[in-house]
């Protein structure tokens, strides 16, 4: 049996469970309930936030689960990530007031930078050689500079209507996201077996929309 942790509500959970349908995998599932047992695969579906799932998956309370790569990455820890799924694309990126003069990396030396992504944005500008104060704020990020919190944001992006709705401009892109799967490093030689099943037709419903 493997179980797999997929978000509960949010903007993974339809192409999550559209995915695993059309894996072929049959389910019931119903807003209110928290997990549910595939009835023609060995497949225990679990329902939770995106940012707890790295850990239930590195604990092993989960085997596999799906999170964005932006949320496996800032969560650090063993969880592997097995296969990309090509859905929930985005991106994180550092975003200045749209009247700012800004002409590179340089101008954010010293600077107050809101996130919800310190590992992602520490690490990177650390590899840059740029040195600035990161807030970390869990959500309306976006607002940050406006309300005199921070100088600059960093952020996941994926129209840009939001930046642009809250008069900033992005200036650089930190990390490329998208939906993965993910696995527990100690799955039994059983569990890796129908890891390999599920990757397989994974793999074949992708093939087949391109
Ligand atoms: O409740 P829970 O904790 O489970 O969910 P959540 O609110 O933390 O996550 P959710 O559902 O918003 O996002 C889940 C994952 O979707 C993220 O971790 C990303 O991998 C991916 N994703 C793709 C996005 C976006 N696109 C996205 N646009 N996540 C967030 N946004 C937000 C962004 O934070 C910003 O506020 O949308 C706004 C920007 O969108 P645009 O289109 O205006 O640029
Ligand atoms: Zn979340």
């Amino acid at each position: 049996m493997l179980r797999l942790a997929i978000q509960k509500s949010g903007r993974l959970s339809e192409d999550s469970l559209t995915l695993i349908r059309e894996c072929g995998i049959s389910f019931v599932s119903s807003s209110y309930k928290l997990k549910t047992e595939a009835t023609n695969f060995p497949l225990e579906i679990l329902f939770l936030r995106d940012d707890d799932i790295p850990g239930y998956v590195q604990d092993g309370v989960a085997d596999l689960g799906i999170v964005g790569q932006n949320v496996l990455v800032e969560a650090g820890g063993s969880a592997l990530e097995v296969e990309a799924l090509g859905f929930s694309k985005c991106r994180l990126s550092l975003a200045v007031p749209r009247a700012a003069a800004y002409q590179g990396l340089a101008d954010l030396q010293n600077l107050n930078i809101a996130t919800s992504y310190p590992k992602l944005l520490g690490s990177y500008l650390a590899e840059r050689g740029v040195q600035a104060q990161l807030h970390t704020i869990s959500g309306s990020v976006e607002i940050a500079p406006s309300i005199g919190l921070a100088d600059a944001i960093c952020d996941i992006v994926s129209s840009g209507s939001t930046l642009l709705g809250n008069g900033l401009r992005e200036v650089e892109t930190v990390f490329r996201s998208e939906a993965v799967l993910i696995a527990q490093p100690n799955l039994s030689p059983l569990q890796a077996e129908l890891l390999e099943q599920l990757r397989f037709r994974m793999q074949a419903v992708r093939r087949a929309k391109r």
